[in-house]
């Protein structure tokens, strides 16, 4: 089975007259224009540092929504002017699953660097078109098994993506044996705060800086109820509606569903409906709370309390104002949460 997250490969031999073009590609439903447009892009990176680029780098594709992994490498040919000819080896996938392939460089690196021996030396030896097809076909599948495991480690580690500040382990729970673990996933459109929402809870500190979410981060945060000692792994999901299948997946196995919108982006209200939709498609019965994010934002207010107060009994869900900046309520809505889980 495929992992789903690798849209495609192209392998890209330099031309003398036109430049680069796609020479091999998998599978073969990628469209003429996108594998065009991903052996272009390899000739801009060639023109812009003068000489072929060996290293593994990144390529936005933003017309796609996506990006490639490319490697430049050379092979010989004594019949070519230069007695070399410049080729690429493109791995293409969705810039929302941007953080495997980030967090995982390495490892690609390495496997790039075979590749492309192979490949040259299949070229070197005038190999028929059909063998380095077929050499691209077998590195699609090289490629999606280790994009596979990748995947599977990283879900089974809880802490696998956690915020590298030492501060959860802190928050671990040493003296009381008695707790159990909730994942709880965090939605809502992008910009609303839940990021900063979710460092304000478990750092206890406003991040100033903006990353614009491209993965899942997850967090851990222990917390006393009930006189039983909870533990949350709080999973931070892409904001972006458009990667739904994506977004998905991280759904599997959560708890509770904390949704947040932002007080002064109307937007961003009107679309809570359809993530309590989104995630209520893969989780039917569990708790759901509403979050009105930035209320220290008074005079840039855009939805009324008591519109929120209305989508809580409409919904049958729990609704509370915060502020990610100022702090307010924000260790009160994961109570309320942790009430709803009956923990
Ligand atoms: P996201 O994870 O939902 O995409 P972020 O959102 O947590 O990254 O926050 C997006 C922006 O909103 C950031 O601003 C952040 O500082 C700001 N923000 C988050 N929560 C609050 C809040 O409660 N009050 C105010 N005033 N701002 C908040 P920048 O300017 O850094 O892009
Ligand atoms: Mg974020």
């Amino acid at each position: 089975m495929a992992s789903g997250l690798i849209r495609g490969i192209v392998y890209s031999v330099f031309d003398q007259k036109i430049g680069p073009v796609p020479y091999a590609c998998f599978p073969p439903t990628l469209s003429e224009e996108l594998t065009n447009r991903v052996a272009e892009s390899t000739d801009e990176l060639k023109v812009r540092i003068d000489k072929v680029m060996k290293q593994l780098c990144q390529i936005p594709l933003p017309q796609y929504n996506s990006r490639i992994l490319v490697k430049m490498f050379e092979y010989n040919d004594v019949n070519l002017r230069g007695h070399s000819n410049a080729t690429s080896l493109a791995l293409l996938f969705n810039e929302a699953d941007d953080l495997i392939f980030y967090r995982y460089f390495k490892d690609f690196e390495e496997m790039f660097e075979k590749f492309a021996i192979d490949l040259n030396e299949l070229q070197e030896n005038h190999a028929r078109k059909e063998k380095i097809v077929g050499k691209i076909n077998e590195i699609y599948i090289t490629l999606d098994k280790l994009v596979e495991s990748l995947r599977d480690a990283e879900m089974a580690r809880p802490d696998g993506m956690a915020f590298p500040d030492g501060e959860q382990e802190q928050n671990r729970p040493v003296s009381k044996t008695v707790f159990s673990k909730h994942k709880i996933i965090v939605c809502g459109d992008p910009a609303v705060g839940k990021t900063s929402t979710i460092l304000q809870y478990t750092n206890k500190a406003f991040k100033r800086t903006y990353l614009p979410t491209v993965g899942v981060n997850l967090t851990e945060k222990a917390l006393e109820h009930d006189g039983k000692l909870v533990n949350f792994i709080i999973w931070d999901i892409a904001g972006h509606a458009k990667f739904s299948s994506f977004r998905k997946q991280f759904y599997a196995g959560a708890h509770g569903a904390i949704l947040v919108y932002d007080i002064t982006d109307l937007a961003s209200f009107r679309n809570i409906k359809g993530w309590v939709k989104d995630v209520k498609s893969v989780l039917a019965g569990i708790p759901v709370i509403v979050l009105g994010n930035k209320n220290d934002l008074e005079s840039e207010r855009k939805v009324p309390f008591a519109d929120l107060e209305q989508l809580g009994k409409e919904l049958s869900v729990k609704t509370l104002e915060i502020s990610a900046k100022t702090g307010e309520n924000v260790i009160r809505a994961f109570e309320l949460l942790a009430e709803q889980l009956g923990s």
